[in-house]
């Protein structure tokens, strides 16, 4: 398998399993697994040929650690980005650290800086603890900027935070207060 199968799967399989699943007739449970025989089966309706190796080296070799097996292997879910309604991840609430870093682009600060941010589409919104990641989840939609996100003031002033199983860290959204520019 080359590079250019690893990552159309990749976005095959985020496509699936975080947002249409039903696109291919696949049930995901509240945790968002997947049975991944009936992934396999599905992927075949649509004319896309995976198979479990495949499947596996994609796993296996995310930069983003997005994908993961459940432990007896049947299974497969991304560990976070949903926008579907039927999961709804029961993350690990955790302590942030003091600061955290959300990337965005500089064509959405007017609105963020009015509205704070929110989470979209996704359930989430984003946040890492090291700006290069901001950085570049920032420069997808245009130029770059990091917004420093003033985590352990937000959690002593109510708000929860999650870390997904992959580092990156959930909150459901941040009032304009606690981002710096
Ligand atoms: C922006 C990727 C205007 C927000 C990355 C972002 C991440 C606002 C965009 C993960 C706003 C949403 C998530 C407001 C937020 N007004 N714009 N009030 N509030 N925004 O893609 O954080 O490759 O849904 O700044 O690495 O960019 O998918 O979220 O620019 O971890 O695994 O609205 O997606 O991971 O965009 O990225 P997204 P995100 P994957």
């Amino acid at each position: 398998m080359n590079s250019k199968q690893l990552s159309e799967t990749s976005k095959f399989l985020s496509y699936v399993l975080r947002h249409e699943p039903q696109a291919i007739g696949l049930q995901l449970d509240s945790e968002g697994w997947a049975d991944l025989d009936a992934l396999i089966a599905g992927a075949a309706t649509d004319g896309r040929v995976l198979d479990r190796a495949l499947i596996e080296a994609v796993v296996a070799g995310n930069d983003k650690k997005r994908f993961a097996f459940s432990e007896d292997g049947l299974r497969i879910r991304a560990v976070q980005g949903h926008s579907t309604r039927t999961v709804e991840l029961q993350h690990v609430e955790k302590t942030p650290p003091v600061l955290l870093y959300h990337g965005t682009a500089t064509r959405f600060l007017e609105s963020i800086m009015q509205q704070g941010l929110i989470a979209g589409s996704r359930h989430h919104v984003h946040l890492s603890d090291d700006e290069t990641t901001a950085v570049s989840v920032g420069q997808r939609y245009g130029k770059p900027v990091v917004l420093h996100i003033e985590a352990a003031r937000m959690q002593q002033a109510g708000f929860r935070f999650f870390q997904a199983d992959n580092g990156v860290w959930l909150t459901e959204a941040v009032p304009v207060g606690f981002i710096r520019q």
